[in-house]
């Protein structure tokens, strides 16, 4: 078959190369900790930025060419996305991607007709991925786009609405055994609302809640063993979103007894949109056990909405792999879900892209793992809550005492003495010379 992109593949060429279309940090096979570097980092493309984001935005149509030699809006040209896209992630080494069901056919007005085109299409993707051993990493519908949605998929008003998120899930999920995939996503894009003065949010809620359950009884009844995932973000599209953040997601599922099914996707943009770092929504996914995949991006501090650009600030990657591998990896895999700059429209700014992301986050596994071997962080932290290995501290921690006892070894002191120091800038100092000493 003819090539799509007029690229070679992209080797490890180290640090010192100067050649634009070579890895500098990504070394697949260098084992870091006592595993290669390919296996810490499954890397995923998100099917529709890759082969579907062609520029546009709100003031503008598309800048770059993504009709891959086909008429867009045709099923010769699903056919050629996948052509596409698995030279693509070959030529780099990606091994897995993600999906929405429109990401791969057009759409038709009829969900049966949208169903057959799945179907068609899903065997060409499946002849490709036997051909080249890539795998899926997680599916999901797209129920944000389409116009039924518009008051939401589990939070419509419209029971009818309702039975289309329904059975875009169904095949969403039918789609994701096919192939495999390790996860089923939930990003709940509309899932939210933008005045009280129109909304039940306890009804809406519920019925969230009651979707998934289905989602999770008709993915077992099926044999999908994976995860199920929510995808928090706080805002946008809507002015609400429900899965605010991963706290909030982590009590919606408790409260809703899904708990046991489900793990997050954290996507970086979206942390710093709720107003945390990247960092505080893995550790919060971290220990409640529930730190699955992670949706590789970067926003931009400047601007108040989802950018998606492809991670660049080697601070921010860092500080990723330091909690990922100390939750002790991931089940699930990191997916780009970003994409090139409006102006970057050539195809070979897609592999700059992933050559970027790829070697942004090698560059932080090596210095995670130095700051793991350097070993002053972690020793600060365990030293700072000292006290509590005092005969005092462990009464407290092992629940052997009360709130009166307390208060009269409080009273009985007087005055307590300071607490250690924090000492924030001693420590950001060594993170400093471990990245760049
Ligand atoms: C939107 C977003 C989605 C999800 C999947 O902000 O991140 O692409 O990852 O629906
Ligand atoms: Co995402």
């Amino acid at each position: 078959m003819k090539e799509i992109f007029d690229v070679q593949k992209i080797k490890y060429e180290g640090a010192q190369s100067k050649n634009p279309l070579a890895f500098k940090f990504y070394d697949p096979e260098r084992v870091i900790l006592g595993k290669k570097m390919k296996e810490h980092l499954p890397f995923a493309m998100a099917w529709w930025h890759n082969l579907g984001a062609a520029g546009t935005d709100m003031f503008g149509r598309d800048t770059a060419c993504k009709s891959f030699g086909a008429e867009k809006g045709t099923m010769a040209h699903a056919k050629a996305k996948v052509d596409a896209g698995f030279e693509f992630m070959t030529k780099l080494g990606v091994e897995y991607f993600c999906f929405h069901d429109v990401d791969l056919v057009p759409e038709a007005d009829d969900i049966n007709e949208t169903n057959a085109r799945l179907d068609e299409i899903s065997d060409y993707i499946l002849s490709k991925m036997n051909e080249t051993g890539i795998k899926c990493l997680w599916g999901t519908a797209n129920m944000f786009s389409n116009p039924r949605f518009m008051n939401g998929a589990g939070s419509t008003n419209s029971a009818e609405v309702f039975c289309f998120a329904a059975a875009q899930i169904k095949k969403a999920l039918d789609l994701t055994v096919k192939f495999g995939g390790k996860g089923y996503v939930f990003w709940g894009g509309r899932e939210g609302y933008e005045t009280l003065l129109n909304t039940d949010v306890k009804f809406e809620l519920d019925n969230i809640a009651r979707l998934m359950r289905m989602a999770v009884d008709y993915g077992r009844s099926i044999g999908f063993t994976g995860d199920f995932y929510i995808e928090p973000k706080p805002k946008e599209p809507m002015k609400h979103q429900y899965d605010f953040d991963a706290a909030t997601a982590i009590g919606f599922l408790r409260q809703y007894g899904l708990d046991k099914d489900f793990k997050m996707n954290i996507e970086a943009n979206h942390a710093t949109l709720a107003g945390h770092t990247f960092e505080h929504e893995l550790r919060i996914s971290a220990i409640n056990g529930m730190l699955g995949s992670i949706d590789a991006n970067q926003g931009d501090m400047l601007l108040g909405w989802d950018t998606d650009e492809f991670p660049f600030d080697v601070y921010s990657t860092t500080l990723c792999m330091y909690e990922v591998l100390k939750a002790g990896g991931l089940s699930g895999g990191f997916n780009f879900d970003a994409k090139n700059r409006r102006p970057s429209n050539t195809a070979e700014d897609m592999f700059h892209a992933f050559i970027l992301g790829m070697d942004s986050f090698a560059l932080g596994l090596i210095k995670a793992a130095k700051i793991i071997e350097d070993g002053r962080i972690d020793e600060f932290v365990k030293e700072k809550y000292a006290s509590f290995d005092s005969e005092l501290g462990k009464k407290i921690t092992s629940g052997k005492t009360d709130l009166c006892e307390l208060s009269d070894i409080a009273c009985k002191l007087g005055c307590a003495q300071m607490p250690s120091s924090g000492k924030q800038e001693y420590l950001e100092g060594v993170l400093n010379t471990i990245m760049f000493g």
